[in-house]
């Protein structure tokens, strides 16, 4: 039962896992509300739609899982002419249904059937809580463990669960594909494709129309956490965290994942394509093994290639087990003060299968996560970053990475200036997005969006700048509640979406009692 410091003795089925407070207070909220409140001016060539999703549980979660694990709650900002209406609703996962129908948990641990109830041991365990891609026409609800639930981006009501059916038999898609905007494609994997704690991987693609092509199979190395990847013009890298999944740990009761401080941060290296044209020495279909030593790249910004057969990579890195709710089987605690930064790795793919790569050039010395690119150059040699950062000199807490994320930082490769935004005292802010100015605008030239908590006031705040002068908004839109932290958002323009529909149920047919049904106001 949690515990609250401040009502001493009052408990709750809600575990502490949860917190109760902050960033983690179960929000469960669905519903809309039209015209939010914007201080400032968002500017009139804003128009589209910031799709987020978080992590809140719908029913209070069995204690011993973990905060990854929580029913996916979309919110939805659509902006058009300075105006942003919002909708929150559930994605309504098998999971979703079953356990809201049952009023209670009824899965287990994280990604561990063997703590499920029975009964729904066959159901889909997808929470849909990581990320949402819009492909194909298909707003894409990701969670790694299984394959997407398309979303209708109007009403964000759950259409169906596997919308590319039949084409791939993998069992899991991953929550970061990638899309190539120059070839107009998704890249896609699924790692324990076949099945729990498998080594099996799947690689394709999928085109405009969410068809598959270049499909390849191949194995990892060990059942490694594989939640992110980077896309160049002709490779896949797959960037594998020294986790370990393992079937009698999980029959045993315990997660699905243990750290393993013996295992090194690995790079799956794999030509995108058959006809890829690969260095000398490699052979037809071959891929490559690189890996460094122990630690987290967490996500990826992106990566491009070098005319000398290297690739360049860059990622967020903790220097130790970053999810020490998956401790490794001595129960090894990551350290206190365990250091984080943002790195280049550089990978030489003259080097052999297996090969040692050197040690990251550090971009960012600074904690940092969410790191983001203008994703038009997203396979090529981009200028800018955009990433949630720790700013230690302004936090009000502990000078911990794990203290939270306080402000954003722009970066621009070309000059190796850093400009920071600032949240304010006790503000913590989230994963940014990049809306470019137009079309033709150059790399990083455009606006910022990011969701900021305010925690003492409870309160949420979406901000946006201009990547002109990042330091200070020009707009904040105010949310009269508090919602929970973000897993991962994007930006889907206007031009993109099918139907320009509302968000907010339309009432522009509803009839208004008219003037002269009413008393007159004068009478003589
Ligand atoms: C992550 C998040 C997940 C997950 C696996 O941040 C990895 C990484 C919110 O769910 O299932
Ligand atoms: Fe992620």
């Amino acid at each position: 039962m949690a515990k609250l410091a401040e009502y001493e003795g009052l408990t709750s089925t809600w575990p502490v896992a949860f917190d109760l407070a902050g960033s983690s207070l179960p929000c469960r909220i669905e519903g809309e509300i039209g015209d939010l409140v914007v201080l400032g001016k968002i500017p009139k060539e804003i128009d589209g739609t910031f799709y987020r999703v978080m992590s809140d549980p719908f029913v209070p979660p069995n204690p011993k899982n973990v905060p990854l694990d929580g029913d996916g709650s979309i919110s939805a900002f659509r902006i058009r002419n300075g105006r942003v209406d919002m909708k929150m609703k559930y994605i309504e996962t098998e999971r979703y249904k079953l356990e809201r129908q049952a009023s209670k948990a009824l899965f287990g641990l994280y990604r561990n059937p063997f703590t499920h109830h029975p009964c729904v041991r066959a159901a889909v365990d997808s929470t849909a809580n990581t990320n949402l891609v819009y492909w194909s026409k298909h707003l894409l609800a990701l969670k790694e463990v299984a394959l997407p639930y398309s979303i209708d981006p109007d009403s964000l009501d759950t259409l169906c669960y596997d919308p590319f059916g039949d084409q791939i038999s993998s069992k899991t898609f991953t929550a970061h594909p990638k899309v190539d905007p120059y070839t107009n494609e998704l890249v896609v994997f699924g790692y324990e494709a076949k099945g729990l704690a498998t080594k099996d991987i799947v690689i394709y693609a999928l085109d405009k129309d969410g068809k598959k092509h270049d499909e390849q199979w191949i194995k990892s190395p060990w059942c490694a956490f594989i939640h992110d990847c980077i896309i160049t013009t002709n490779w896949l890298v797959l960037v594998l965290w020294p986790f370990e999944a393992n079937i009698a740990r999980m029959k045993a009761g315990k997660h699905h994942w243990a750290w393993d401080y013996n295992l090194p941060a690995t790079f799956i290296v794999v030509p995108r394509r058959s006809h890829t044209v690969v260095p000398a020495g490699w052979k037809p279909g071959e891929h490559r093994v690189y890996s460094w030593k122990n630690c987290m790249p967490i996500h990826t910004a992106g990566g491009w290639e070098a005319a000398d057969g290297k690739l360049y990579l860059e990622s967020s890195r903790v220097h130790d087990n970053a999810f020490p709710f998956f401790p490794p089987d001595d129960g090894r605690m990551p350290a206190e003060d365990a250091k984080a930064d943002f790195v280049r790795w550089e990978i030489d793919l003259n080097q052999p299968n297996g090969s040692k790569i050197p040690d990251p050039v550090v971009i960012l010395d600074v904690p940092s996560e969410f790191p983001r690119i203008d994703e038009r150059f997203m396979t090529q040699r981009y200028d800018h970053l955009f990433l949630n950062v720790f700013i230690p000199e302004k936090s009000d807490g502990d000078k911990n990475i794990f203290h939270g994320l306080n402000g954003l930082a722009m970066h621009s490769h070309k000059t190796n200036k850093t400009r920071w935004f600032y949240a304010g005292r006790d503000s913590l802010v989230q994963e940014p997005i990049f809306i470019p100015r137009n079309v033709d605008a150059p790399d990083g030239d455009g606006w910022i969006m990011a969701m900021v908590e305010r925690r003492a006031a409870n309160r949420n705040d979406l901000v946006v700048l201009d990547t002109k002068h990042f330091e200070t908004p020009i707009a904040i839109v105010q949310l009269p509640m508090h919602i929970k932290a973000q897993t991962h958002g994007n930006w889907i323009d206007a031009a993109d979406l099918s139907a320009r529909k509302s968000l907010v149920r339309d009432i522009s047919k509803v009839e208004v009692t008219k003037r002269g049904a009413l008393e007159p106001l004068v009478t003589k």
